[in-house]
């Protein structure tokens, strides 16, 4: 079965709490299934720094969906726990993100889809709790442990494990 990293973060409500109840509803056991979840970690909001910390977690899953039926389901999830895309601005406040970081050694370059995805690797929010999970990872051809080295992992603090 094919395998993916997918990473679950926001910044409005109780996002630790809405990673787990999220987690639990994207990995159904049936059509996605899930393998290792990461620590939450509360991360300094990058992109726009005038808001509230983040919460971000990773997770690996076997899945029966494609790139495009992975990415379908979890904008449903993200609905499902108040994601309203109207209403928001790039990268401004939300309730929850869920993004396919990579799937397999699939590459995609279409509007809505991009693999692996194309920033992972500058952002430390995304390395710290994906080298929890898989630390040989490579992405794009780059060692993701490589890619941590490299970033600024200021201000990352872990929350709690979920092991
Ligand atoms: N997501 C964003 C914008 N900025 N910053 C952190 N720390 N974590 C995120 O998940 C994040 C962000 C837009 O998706
Ligand atoms: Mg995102
Ligand atoms: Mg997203």
């Amino acid at each position: 079965m094919p395998r993916a990293f997918v990473a679950f973060g926001g910044n409005v409500g109780d996002v630790g709490a809405t990673i787990t109840r999220a987690i639990a509803d994207f990995c159904d056991g049936e059509h996605v299934a899930l393998l290792r979840r990461s620590s939450d970690y509360r991360t300094p909001p990058w992109g726009v720094t005038d808001q509230s910390p983040f919460v971000n977690a990773c997770i690996a899953v076997d899945t029966r969906l494609s790139p495009r039926g992975l990415l379908d389901r979890a904008h449903e999830v993200e609905r499902a726990f108040g994601r309203d895309r109207q209403r928001e601005t790039r990268w401004g406040p939300r309730s929850l993100d869920i993004d396919i970081l990579a799937y397999d050694e699939v590459t995609l370059d279409e509007p809505m889809l991009t693999l692996p995805h194309p920033r992972a690797l500058e952002r430390a929010f995304v390395l710290v709790p994906l080298i929890e999970i898989a630390p040989d990872l490579v992405l794009s051809g780059t060692r993701i442990r490589d890619a941590l080295a490299a970033a600024d992992q200021t201000g990352i603090e872990k929350l709690s494990s979920h092991h």
